[in-house]
């Protein structure tokens, strides 16, 4: 809490741009939390520092994180009211950090699901910021004193473990951290690929039929939702066990178009697969539309986004380095 009101943080790495599922899963529910500027005070990270676990190209990085920066706001996020700032730019993360390594356990972080996942995925370049990618976040987080982690599905395991960590250290020195709630939206929680709709919709990956990019255009959004990988039946019915891509694809429609499972069966009632998957299309196709335009927009107004990072990344730094100074007097370190 920052006075009596609530903190909300999230972010996500600055590598390419989004996935459909990074929109449905986060940054859509970032702005729908976005109406009670009174009651709430949020900070949305591009996290460049956790971007770095896999190698980037520098110029390509710059330009991403950039990208992404303009994404938050064209999705809906306003940089006035919502601190979205560069996580590289405040470095109170990384201090906190150090800090917390010591107070995680290598048992907690073996356990960690993302780091198997990405560590299968990246053999070539296990490094150690891949495994203590958890304890990072955890700084960040608790950075800001943060009540709610608005994230999609597979982020729940990270905020748990940044849980652990604050309650351990807190039980230790104190109330020093506010313990933070994940908040997970049913809706788009966990988007399918629309290729093997048994794994996460990633924009890592190699199947570029597999994921729709928020700044894919129209045709291309269509052409992917036709092409997206259903079964042998024509029923548009929720059973994720025997109708895995039409489940997904169901649950992209009810997350866009604001519907329950069962309203979205009973449209699509006596409809083939081919009429449900291009209005699925044309639904994120019309969803996408004004952000691409907002989006070129925001970029071709270079001093507008400059003052908005700047200015931001001063008001981050303030609030992360008061969490930082006081864990640092509770542990005993020299303050100067
Ligand atoms: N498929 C998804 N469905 C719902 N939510 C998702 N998120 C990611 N994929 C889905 C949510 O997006 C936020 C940002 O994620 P991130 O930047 O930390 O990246 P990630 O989870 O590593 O995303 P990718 O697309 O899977 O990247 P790669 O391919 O590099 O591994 C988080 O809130 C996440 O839950």
């Amino acid at each position: 809490m920052i006075g009596d009101k609530k903190i909300l943080y999230s972010g996500m790495q600055a590598t390419g741009t989004l996935t459909l599922g990074n929109y449905l899963g986060a940054l859509k529910n970032w702005v729908s939390l976005s109406g009670d500027e009174e009651e709430c005070e949020r900070f949305y990270g591009i996290m460049d520092l956790h971007s770095l676990t896999l190698r980037q190209n520098p110029s390509e990085f710059r330009k991403n994180a950039r990208s992404l920066y303009a994404l938050y706001v064209a999705a809906g996020l306003d940089p006035e009211k919502n601190c979205i700032y560069y996580q590289s730019h405040v470095s109170a993360h990384t201090e906190l950090c150090w800090i917390l390594d010591c107070f995680t356990y290598m048992g907690e972080l073996n356990r960690m699901t993302q780091f198997k996942d990405k560590s299968a995925k990246h053999a070539d370049n296990i490094n150690a910021g891949l495994y203590t990618y958890p304890v990072l976040m955890a700084a960040d987080i608790l950075l800001y004193q943060t009540d709610l982690v608005p994230v999609g599905e597979d982020q729940k395991q990270h905020v748990e473990i940044c849980r652990d960590i604050a309650v351990r250290f807190n039980n230790i020195y104190g109330d020093v951290f506010t313990i933070p709630e994940p908040y997970i939206r049913k809706e788009g929680a966990r988007i399918m690929s629309l290729q093997e709709p048994d794994r996460k919709m990633s924009k890592s990956d190699e199947n570029p039929n597999a994921a729709v990019m928020l700044l894919d255009d129209t045709d291309t959004i269509i052409r992917k939702f036709k092409r997206a990988v259903t079964d042998s039946g024509s029923e548009v019915r929720y059973d994720p066990a025997e109708k895995a891509g039409v489940s997904n694809l169901m649950d992209i429609y009810g997350a866009v178009c604001k519907k329950t499972r069962d309203e979205v069966e009973k449209e699509f009632d006596g409809k083939g697969y081919k009429d449900f998957k291009f209005a699925v299309g044309e639904a994120v196709a019309n969803e996408l539309a004004p952000l691409r335009q907002r989006y070129a927009e925001l970029l071709a107004d270079k001093s507008y986004l400059d003052l908005r990072i700047k200015e931001n990344a001063e008001k981050a730094r303030y609030f992360a380095n008061k969490t930082l100074r006081k864990v640092q007097k509770k542990i005993g370190l020299t303050i100067l």
